[in-house]
């Protein structure tokens, strides 16, 4: 999107939010209008959704609705297997859900209306019992329909870490970092030029040999940016020494945009996709991630002085997305250089042999795009329609499968299966074996297979996590027979 349009759109953000979100505290503590029994005794953790500001610098103070009293919520920490409870308090206006991305969850549990679970009433609460798992970077955030309304859903700051511990972790590092990209105000655009995403010049294996040239409709983008609350150049920077080791749990919670970020003057050791340890870990000079998806870098702190870590597109850096690292007793301006682009590859991440267990069966899915026109929006087929799809797609308890998905757009979507744990398999041809995740880019006009086992009874939901596309129509639900 052009600088014209981030500045014309300027005003578009929280003012109005700020009056319909006053907070009303006191009756819904008490009762109990969301259901699920009275609680008993103090949860293990309690997410409060509320009205918050979020002040990513001086100029810009926003209002939204967070977890705690803050956007990005707490990170919570979590031990693999014991079992927790979660107090879900609803102060707000509209019903609520809370999804564990990620997580290996009953349907309950799992935080959709589409797979059943129950809505947070407005200003009610309801107590969740979960086993968390499997270890690793996972997430919380939202999972309510925002539709044409830039006020819900994932585009409010009900977003945060759940970090679950396999208590396996060697610890070889001296800081953990937990940073989650994010953009803020957004509005509609009918110019989206998608700079941001790096997929265009792929093999182009799905491109359409005619191509629906009807004029698209309005996309999102957003005016500012942040790592975590803050902006580029306020608040702290994130402080070092020579010769440490810093793990930095990245996490793009954008609801809009896959996202390049770097650390100038730095490389990064990709350790693990989606919370995941890679089996060939890889040290890169920027990483990739598709909204949902989180990366785990491990970096050699070996260049004394002032850096930027940050968005590698320029405009959206300079419009937030970005922190500095400071060194020890450095103290000049922060620095950014531009890494070397080189496309994002899943596969370099695979362990060079094929997936140990064969697919018994396959599921294709195509994805088209039908253009909304001036002022109106997409609609997103899977397989010929938008949501809901009624039975396409039954699974059969414990049989292997493998989901080629064919993305016959000019967009690359992160695409998520809850409740299931993805084998990567092939990216745009190329094959690769042992890269686990939960979200995987499917690229422009390119394709993308994964492996999993039907291995999670119940209804699990298959969507785009950018929420305008999902809200309209970029989703299915998977059932078991
Ligand atoms: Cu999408």
């Amino acid at each position: 999107m052009s600088a014209v349009n981030r500045r014309s759109f300027l005003r578009l953000g929280g003012l109005a939010l700020a009056q319909a979100g006053a907070a009303r505290l006191g009756p819904g503590m008490q009762s109990n209008p969301g259901g699920g029994g009275p609680p008993e005794g103090k949860a293990d953790f309690t997410l409060r959704i509320a009205p918050v500001t979020v002040e990513l610098d001086r100029s810009h103070i926003l209002s939204t609705v967070g977890y705690n009293g803050t956007a990005p919520g707490p990170v919570l920490r979590m031990r693999e297997g014991r079992r927790v409870t979660v107090d879900v308090i609803n102060d707000t206006d509209t019903p609520e859900l809370v999804h564990w991305h990620g997580m290996l969850l009953p349907p309950e549990v799992d935080g959709t209306e589409e797979e059943g679970a129950p809505l947070i009433a407005p200003h009610g609460r309801r107590r969740f019992e979960l086993t968390p798992g499997p270890a690793g970077s996972r997430w919380y955030h939202t999972h309510a329909m925002a539709m044409d309304d830039l006020h819900r859903g994932a585009y409010t700051g009900q977003f945060g870490f759940v970090y679950v511990d396999g208590g396996g972790d060697p610890g070889h590092y001296d800081q953990e970092l937990f940073l989650a990209i994010r953009d803020w105000e957004p509005f509609f655009t009918g110019t989206m030029d998608d700079e941001d995403d790096d997929t265009h010049d792929g093999p182009l294996l799905e491109k359409p040999p005619t191509l629906n040239t009807d004029p698209d409709g309005l996309e999102v983008g957003s005016m500012t940016y942040s790592i975590n609350d803050r902006a580029l150049g306020s608040g702290d920077p994130i402080r070092v020494r020579e010769g440490e080791r810093v793990l930095i749990h990245l996490l793009n919670a954008s609801a809009i945009e896959n996202r390049r970020v770097a650390l100038a003057g730095h490389k990064l050791k990709v350790m693990a996709l989606d919370g995941n340890p890679v089996p060939t870990p890889q040290e890169l000079d920027s990483v990739f991630l598709g909204a949902g998806e989180r990366v785990d870098v491990l970096v050699e702190m070996n260049n004394p002085g002032v850096w930027i870590l940050g968005g590698t597109e320029k405009a959206t850096r300079e419009s937030g997305l970005g922190v500095v690292v400071e060194y020890a007793g450095q103290h000049q301006s922060p620095r950014w250089i531009d890494p070397p682009k080189v496309r994002w590859d899943y596969t370099v991440f695979g362990s060079g042999s094929s997936n140990a267990q064969v697919p018994q069966q396959t599921l294709d899915m195509v994805f088209e795009k039908i253009p909304g026109g001036a002022g109106k929006f997409n609609l997103w087929l899977v397989n010929g329609k938008p949501y809901p799809h009624q039975n396409e797609f039954v699974l059969e308890r414990g049989v292997r499968y493998r989901l080629v998905m064919h993305n016959r757009t000019d967009d690359a979507h992160p695409m998520h299966l809850h409740r299931h744990l993805w084998e990567l398999s092939e990216i745009n041809g190329k094959k690769t074996a042992g890269v686990l995740k939960d979200t995987v880019v499917v690229p422009y006009f390119g394709r993308a297979a994964v492996d999993f086992t039907a291995d999670q009874p119940g209804l699990a939901l298959f969507h785009c996590h950018i929420q305008q596309h999902m809200d309209y129509g970029f989703k299915a639900l998977f059932r078991y027979s």
